[in-house]
């Protein structure tokens, strides 16, 4: 399975970025990739610089014969469509597409597999293990109950489940 990582916290053309979040995963199965879990969608403070809104996230399961440069573009083409810019490092987005694991491959580069971002991030893992209870870090072999373990309660906290699939 692939798994992707969907964040936004601006609006977009769409009302709201819970609106934005859902119309990516339509825009996703429009562009063939089929969807085969999703995950509820979830708030959370930004991590990183802090005068920017709360995201919403949500992981997702597809299957796509596309390679992980050719879903990598693909995700690229999509985050553009939705208005996003590229620019500064973690900045507001109306749509971010991070393909978090791709078959379990490790690649060093473009796109690095898995995402370098999945191990401590709430927002990733607390959707990802309602859709992949079973899922292991492909890198270093860990469940993800045990990542999430080890994430500091503070942040488990913080991340609020906002509205079922
Ligand atoms: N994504 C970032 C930077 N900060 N914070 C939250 N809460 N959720 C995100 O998806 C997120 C972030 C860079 O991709
Ligand atoms: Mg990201
Ligand atoms: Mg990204």
């Amino acid at each position: 399975m692939i798994f992707i990582g969907i964040g936004t916290n601006l609006a977009g053309q769409y009302e709201t970025p819970l609106q934005a979040a859902k119309s990516s995963i339509y825009a996703l199965s429009k562009q063939g990739v089929r969807i085969v879990k999703n995950s509820s969608f979830y708030t959370s403070p930004p991590m990183g610089p802090q005068n920017q809104p709360f995201y919403v996230n949500a992981v997702i399961g597809v299957q796509s014969c596309l390679s992980p440069i050719g879903l990598l573009r693909l995700c690229h083409q999509i985050e553009a469509d939705f208005g996003r810019k590229r620019g500064k490092k973690w900045h507001a987005r109306p749509l971010d597409l991070d393909i978090l694991d791709w078959h379990g491959r490790i690649i060093a580069k473009a796109p690095q597999l898995p995402h370098i971002g999945i191990r401590k991030r709430a927002f990733v893992l607390l959707p990802l293990r309602e859709i992949a209870p079973h899922w292991h870090h492909p890198t270093t072999g860990q469940p993800i109950d045990a990542l999430i373990r080890q994430l500091p309660t503070l942040a488990q906290f913080k991340t609020q489940r906002i509205v079922g699939k």
